[in-house]
């Protein structure tokens, strides 16, 4: 690794983004290396854009099989079309390893940060990428956290393992920041280059060079905040307050439903306000891994400040309780028809955790599922996103002979499900777990429906 001594060094032109270094008596340019760690849905869209800014990329995964694969040119399915076309053709130009190599000049963290059976915060994976780059770090590097996590874990957890095995001091001599990832999968208008971003860092230094990259990768806007742990709060703020939010439709959808309410109506009534209300929608669950996850980090931290958040737990537990309540809906149908999930058949269509993207990272349709079973009904699961997981490889096989549906995930496909469908099918019972499909036509055709609070 050259000398290079500081942020001024870092030459932005146009067409490469470079970096200055003393050899011996001679100054040369060489190209900005970024070492991404963790190349998911997060840390490959990453390395796809700093490559297009003229970067020099180096991805890193411990998914020895996804890093053969993407070495061969294969596609990644996670990959927005955007990214997978741009793939195609930039695969060669990423060099794929499962180990750190030397030779980089800065590395950004993208790996998962999950939860535990008992909630509680998993920050294995990410302290296992700080214990892989740490005896790698060299003066004058930048190391970017992307993962999400709560105060404090960047400077508490990850900063003492890079500073102890790197025998280095952040911002004195390397750069230290957090950058909280803004993934939205499935949504072409909002990427890692559109969507704008928040920045904390242990000190100027490390702001400017942090912000300098950065300023290079994303084109929307970049907020700089006082520190790491007002970025980390940032995230945790964001996502937990899309929690509650969902929580409180959830709530109002089991109540309105027994005044007989329709409150996906309301809702869209109280849209009507253009300022002070925010449109979330009841359904069968809330998957994914932000929304769902996020909350127990700021209630774990809550914790280890002496303080309860409340609010935050229940809200969770009224989101958690989603599929019960979905499976109920179905059972009471049911028992209008005289029938009992034990040992009826259920279609379940969709698994995926959201419309249109093929991800079963804590799906609400995979706890419906586990429900139903344990119940004794036998479910035959269809998404066409998730070919693999589903055990009807078509619509047709899925409902045939069914007792009832529950739409878990509304993908598009499913819009065509249309009363003819169930007529055919002789099937009378449809639970929609995503409120989109027409409520009037179904139940002006003599179907069953319900949804989730309408
Ligand atoms: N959901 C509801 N009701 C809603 C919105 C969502 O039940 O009103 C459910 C969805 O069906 C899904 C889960 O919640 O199961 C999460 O949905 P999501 O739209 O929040 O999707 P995610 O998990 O992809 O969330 C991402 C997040 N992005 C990051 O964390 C970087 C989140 O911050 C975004 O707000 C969200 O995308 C988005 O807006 O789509």
């Amino acid at each position: 690794m050259k000398n290079v001594s500081s942020v001024e060094e870092i030459d932005n032109r146009n067409e490469t983004r470079s970096i200055q270094y003393r050899d011996g008596n001679k100054t040369q340019l060489k190209p900005y290396t970024i070492s991404i760690i963790g190349l998911g849905y997060v840390g490959l869209p990453l390395a796809l854009q700093a490559l297009r800014k003229g970067y020099a990329i180096k991805g890193i995964d411990i998914n020895t099989r996804l890093i053969e694969t993407m070495r061969s040119g294969q596609t990644p399915s996670f990959l927005e079309s955007d990214d997978a076309d741009f793939f195609e053709q930039a695969y060669k130009k990423i060099s794929f390893k499962e180990e750190i190599i030397e030779n980089t000049d800065a590395f950004i963290v993208c790996v998962p940060t999950p939860v535990n059976d008992d909630k509680t915060p998993d920050l294995s994976p990410l302290t296992s990428a700080a214990h892989l780059i740490a005896p790698h770090i060299k003066k004058g590097m930048l190391v970017v956290i992307e993962s999400t996590v709560n105060p404090g874990v960047c400077e508490e957890c990850v900063l003492p393992i890079l500073e102890e095995k790197s025998n280095l001091i952040a911002e004195k001599d390397f750069y230290f920041a957090h950058c909280p990832e803004r993934i939205n999968p499935g949504d072409s208008n909002w990427n890692v280059a559109t969507i704008p971003r928040v920045l904390g860092s242990s000190g100027p230094k490390s702001d400017a060079i942090a912000l300098k990259v950065y300023s290079n990768i994303i084109e929307a806007p970049i907020t700089l905040m006082k520190n790491i742990k007002e970025a980390e709060a940032v995230k945790m703020v964001e996502n937990t307050f899309r929690d509650i939010n969902i929580a409180f439709v959830n709530e109002l959808a089991m109540s309105f439903t027994k005044a007989g309410i329709d409150t996906q109506n309301v809702l869209r009534g109280a849209s009507t306000k253009p300022f002070g209300f925010m449109l979330h929608n009841p359904g069968c669950g809330v998957g994914g891994h932000c929304i769902p996850v996020d909350p127990y980090y700021l209630i774990a931290y809550g914790q280890q400040n002496g303080f309860h958040h409340r609010f935050l737990e229940i809200a969770r537990e009224i989101n958690n309780n989603m599929p019960e309540y979905t499976v109920s809906l179905l059972e009471e149908k049911l028992k209008k028809h005289g029938k009992t999930l034990e040992g009826s058949k259920i279609s379940l269509l969709g698994l995926s955790y959201k419309k249109d993207v093929p991800d079963l990272r804590e799906s609400p349709a995979l706890e419906i599922k586990s429900i139903l079973e344990h119940r004794g009904a036998y479910v035959a699961s269809f998404d066409p996103l998730l070919p693999h997981q589903s055990s009807s490889m078509t619509m047709a096989e899925a409902l045939k002979d069914s007792c009832g549906i529950i739409v878990a995930t509304n993908h598009s496909i499913f819009e065509h499900i249309t009363p003819d469908v169930l007529h055919h099918h002789k099937i009378s019972i449809l639970v929609d777990g995503r409120n989109f499909l027409n409520k009037e036509l179904f139940l002006d055709a003599g179907i069953d429906y319900i949804g989730i609070g309408r």
